[in-house]
């Protein structure tokens, strides 16, 4: 049996019950296989297949809250630190029901390759909880936030693990972790990003991971003699990925049809008006009913649907696994010819292959929306200088480096003969730097 094979089976029965993390694995490993060959008795020997899959450190704790009844409620709190060949763990933490080991693993193992594509010196981590922050109140928000720092402080810091947003974690979220941490250590320090401006944040940091998939988007359509402006987007999500996507890709002249929450979904053919999205889910935190009310030319639809509008191109920008083979054949039989992932592999693996096998263009999350992470190394880096960079400034540097992944990705996916494969691209450039840093630090 290949290496590469044994690797896989080793995890997959090394971890039971962890399919999402299976699934990140395998899409890796399938894609490095060509990689691997050329030294695979090195690789062998130095069990570096094996190192790469399993985490540095996991940290399970348990998160005890008191709710505005009074009733003490404990949800599970998790940060996975998995690997720092290349710097200090780096990943945002996830607040969701659905949060389990399994789903902390896939995204902190996807994000060791995102974070090495960007070119800055982050490894790679991530975490969270299965505490849903649907409904509740300022002060169980807050409540809640002080817990979880109240352990999972002595875990991380500004030259070992540096946390920030993901799904149910933005700016007022940051805002209590940053202010627990730092009550607790006496330490005013870059521990976390995605920082509000007035205690050490980056100005573009709140709009990056949506900017970036633009940027991205534009390198990739430009590459193939496409152009952004004139296109029709569907994006799904109506969060901080999804807001900030529509509105990059609305001033570069595309049109952005569609965005979704966990409920329902909006179609609305005059194009998305943002400022009024804005207002419903970043202000009012409400649903999308609300920007329906206020919209009366678009249409509010319950449940999933914003793959079975007719589009160009498609930006998954909600959660994993929401585009699948059904979504794929539909997206391609009304025309649409590329798929931008926002989120962390929203796309199935059957639906990518079905997508690269019609010739339609595919960029892989760790690729396209590594501009989220890219501007919180910024950050960091703003941090540590004690400065803060102008937002033109960092926005253009943003578009760099989002230029420059792309035909970094572009690149490797040609020099092993897969043009176009910018998956197979991603996880060979992405793998290259953390591997060759891991053997240069010997067994560890
Ligand atoms: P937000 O919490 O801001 O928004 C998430 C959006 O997706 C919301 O509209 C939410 O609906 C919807 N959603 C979440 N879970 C589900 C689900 N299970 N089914 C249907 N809809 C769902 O998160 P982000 O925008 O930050 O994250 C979106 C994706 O982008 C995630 O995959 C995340 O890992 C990834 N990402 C985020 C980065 C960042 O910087 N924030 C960086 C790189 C990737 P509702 O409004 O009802 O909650
Ligand atoms: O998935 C991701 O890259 C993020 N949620 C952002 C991580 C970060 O550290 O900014």
């Amino acid at each position: 049996m290949s290496y590469v094979d044994e690797v896989y089976d080793r995890v997959v029965a090394q971890n039971p019950s962890q399919p999402e993390f299976h699934q990140a694995v395998k899409e890796v490993l399938a894609t490095l296989r060509p990689v691997i060959e050329e030294n695979e008795e090195e690789y062998r020997r130095e069990a570096l297949l094996e190192r790469l899959t399993t985490p540095e450190r996991v940290i399970l704790f348990r998160v005890p809250w008191v709710d505005d009844k009074g009733q003490v409620q404990v949800n599970n709190g998790f940060r996975v630190q998995f690997n720092s060949a290349i710097g200090p763990y780096k990943g945002g933490l996830r607040f969701h029901p659905s949060v389990n080991l399994g789903i902390i693993k896939f995204l902190g193992f996807e994000q060791i390759f995102k974070n090495s594509l960007t070119g800055l010196p982050i490894g790679g981590g991530k975490g969270g909880s299965d505490f849903d922050p649907k409904g509740k109140s300022d002060r169980e928000i807050m409540a809640f936030c002080q817990s979880f720092m109240t352990e999972l402080y002595r875990h991380i810091g500004a030259d070992t693990d540096v946390p920030a947003g993901d799904i149910g974690v933005g700016g007022r979220e940051i805002g209590y972790l940053y202010g627990q941490y730092k009550r607790i250590t006496k330490l005013y320090e870059g521990v976390l990003t995605g920082k509000g401006l007035t205690y050490g944040g980056s100005l573009a940091r709140t709009e990056a991971t949506g900017y970036g998939l633009i940027y991205f988007l534009e390198a990739m359509l430009k590459a193939n003699g496409k152009d952004i402006a004139g296109t029709t987007i569907a994006v799904s999500g109506a969060g901080n990925v999804a807001i900030y996507a529509i509105q990059k890709a609305q001033q570069l002249g595309a049109k952005v049809v569609t965005c979704s929450d966990s409920t329902g979904w909006i179609y609305d053919p005059d194009g998305i008006d943002v400022a009024l999205l804005q207002e419903v889910k970043e202000v009012h935190r409400a649903r999308l009913t609300e920007y329906k009310e206020k919209r009366p030319n678009a249409e509010y639809h319950e449940g999933k649907g914003v793959w079975s509008v007719k589009c160009d191109i498609a930006c998954p920008c909600a959660t994993q696994n929401e585009l699948n083979l059904e979504d794929a054949k539909m997206l391609h039989s009304n025309g649409c010819y590329c798929v931008a992932e926002g989120a962390n592999m929203p796309t199935t693996l059957d639906a990518t292959e079905y997508i690269q096998s019609q010739g339609m263009l595919f960029s892989p999350g760790k690729a396209s929306n590594a501009g989220g992470v890219a501007t919180s190394a910024l950050e960091m880096s703003q941090n540590s200088e004690r400065l803060s960079w102008t937002f033109e400034e960092v926005d253009s540097m943003l578009k760099r480096i989002m230029n420059d992944i792309f035909k970094n990705v572009d690149e490797a996916a040609k020099r092993y003969g897969m043009e176009g494969n910018y998956v197979a691209g991603a996880n060979i450039a992405g793998f290259q730097k953390v591997a060759d840093a891991m053997k240069a630090q010997g067994i560890v």
